[in-house]
Formats: structure tokens, C-alpha cells, sequence
């Protein structure tokens, strides 16, 4: 008999977060990576083993962060690119996964010029 492959990711608790109106840290309405940084624990609590994490890059933010303008640099609105690898670190040191929205990766960036 074949041996069953595994998947992580089919076995594995997956919690979606916008990180617009996840948490805000810092009183200003718009939730951001320091405010999923606070909320680790509560998420691991709730036996989440990867974060499908919704568009922080930086962007013009026309169509709600989804309109990459730079792949690799954070939206000033949710933080910098240190609190998005503090994140990172964190979540990895709880065995949780962050996993980007693949729909955020379907567009090539933007040229600042694009009328959007
Ligand atoms: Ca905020």
C-alpha cells in the first residue's frame, strides 16, 4: 500500500487577516503590523498554524493595498519593513506560517505614473 503523503497545509488551522481592520496599535484607525504583532498570542491560543496575511507593501492604497507599488518595502500606514520581518520571526517562533494573499501577487508592480 502507498503511504499517505501529508500536507502541512492541508492540516492546518489557516486565520485570514486584513491587516486594514485587524488591529490598530497606535490610535490612528488603521490597523497595522504592530497590532497583528500584539495579537500573537491570541492566535495561537486559537491553534492557528499559518496567517494568510492581506497586502502590506508599499502602495498608493487606490485599491486597498492590492495596487503594489514596491514589493519589497511595507505601506507606512502598517509599519515598516523591521516590525514586518519582527512579524515574521515571531510568528515562526511559534511554528504559525505567514503566507501572503496570493491575489496580491497577480499584479505586476505599478508604475507611479499608472492611472489606476
Ligand atoms: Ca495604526
Amino acid at each position: 500500500m502507498k503511504p499517505i503523503k501529508r500536507h502541512w497545509w492541508k492540516e492546518c488551522v489557516f486565520y485570514q487577516i486584513y491587516p486594514r481592520s485587524f488591529q490598530d496599535s497606535n490610535g490612528d484607525g488603521f490597523g497595522d503590523i504592530r497590532g497583528i504583532i500584539n495579537r500573537i498570542d491570541y492566535l495561537v491560543e486559537l491553534g492557528v498554524g499559518a496567517i494568510w496575511l492581506g497586502p502590506v507593501f508599499k502602495s498608493p492604497q487606490d485599491d486597498m493595498g492590492y495596487d503594489i507599488s514596491d514589493y519589497r518595502d511595507i505601506y507606512e500606514g502598517f509599519g515598516t519593513l523591521a516590525a514586518w520581518e519582527e512579524l515574521r520571526d515571531k510568528l515562526h517562533e511559534h511554528d504559525t506560517k505567514p503566507r501572503g494573499d496570493p491575489a496580491a501577487y497577480t499584479h505586476p508592480p505599478l508604475p507611479t505614473s499608472h492611472p489606476v
